[in-house]
């Protein structure tokens, strides 16, 4: 059996230059129409990213969440570090047990606050490996986090299944060292959280990266996450080859990738198109090579 990933699509942002406009100035037309756009790429949620919204989270929430719910039966994925518009949104959500809370962070006052919210939706819940100090150091933080996280999260009530482990994808520019204490982290999670699930925004490996660069390191990020059973994956859905690696259609990209994270390299003068582009990609990201933004003429 082929390996999927569930596909969270990001493109509904305050950031976006489309939808960005449409969420700030409440014009549904936009924003239904990448509502539908995305479910037809094949999305299992849909990320509704409103940002930080500290003047009108509360209203600007469950406006997004009426406008895209009455075109997709999709399910949602609340994205905001407001956590008033969250509970807002969350009120608004028809069905919210299907749905997911993006995200609880380790900062006692965001637990505080959105566990109980999450406890009474009974929806799922991103726990994002981010604490008091900001992003964790290597993986024994991760792992250590991500304990705090499970224990007060199952003490509302919520099951190990219902929680969705975030390692926090860290740019490429920062060094091959950081993604691979991602990646640890990832090997470590059925051990610390048994049944739990893990989404990673693979975009944030690529940031910073020029545009037309930037596909090519989510989609070999994707495949190397895989190798540690991501459940999940935040995406953008408008990149046919990425969907197709979630709907488990490039085993035999997967099958090299992960040949290559156990050290058998294939021969690359055997290889050519995307299969060749993972080979490089791979080669970037493991830090084998030094990255620069010429890696694929490499
Ligand atoms: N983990 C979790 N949630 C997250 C992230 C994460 N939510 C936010 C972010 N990271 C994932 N969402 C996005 C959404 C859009 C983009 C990246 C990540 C993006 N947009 C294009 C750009 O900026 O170039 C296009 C924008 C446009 O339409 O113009 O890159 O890590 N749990």
């Amino acid at each position: 059996m082929a390996q999927t990933v569930q596909a969270i699509a990001e493109s509904i942002n305050i950031m976006g230059t489309r939808s960005g406009n449409a969420m700030r100035e409440r014009i549904v037309g936009p924003v239904q129409e990448m509502a539908k756009e995305e479910a037809d790429a094949g999305a299992t949620y849909l990320d509704l990213n409103i940002g930080p919204a500290r003047k009108d989270g509360t209203e600007l929430m469950p406006w997004a969440v009426e406008t895209v719910e009455a075109v997709t039966d999709v399910p949602l994925c609340l994205d905001s570090t407001n956590t008033d518009a969250m509970a807002a949104g969350f009120k608004a959500v028809k069905n919210k047990e299907a749905a997911i809370m993006n995200s609880i962070s380790a900062q006692p006052e965001r637990m505080e606050k959105l566990i109980p919210v999450a406890a009474e939706a009974n929806c799922n819940v991103i726990a994002l490996l981010w604490g008091p100090d900001g992003m964790p150091r290597d993986s024994n933080e991760r792992a250590a986090m991500a304990v705090d996280l499970m224990m007060a999260l199952m003490e509302a009530g919520i099951p190990n299944e219902k929680m969705l482990f975030d390692p926090i994808g860290t740019p490429i520019t920062l060094g091959a060292d950081q993604i691979r204490s991602g990646l640890e982290f990832m090997e470590m999670l059925s051990e610390i959280a048994p049944g739990a699930g893990s989404t990673v925004g693979l975009s944030n490996v690529s940031n910073g990266v020029a545009e037309h660069l930037r596909k090519h390191l989510d989609r070999t990020y994707l495949i190397m996450l895989m190798k540690y059973g991501i459940s999940t994956a935040i995406v953008n859905s408008y990149d046919t080859e990425l969907m197709a690696i979630c709907r488990g259609e490039r085993q035999d990209h997967v099958d090299m990738v992960h040949g290559m994270m156990d050290g058998n390299d294939p021969d690359p003068s055997g290889l050519s198109g995307v299969a060749l582009e993972h080979f490089k990609t791979y080669n970037a990201l493991s830090g084998k090579t030094v990255f620069s933004e010429s890696w694929l003429e490499l």
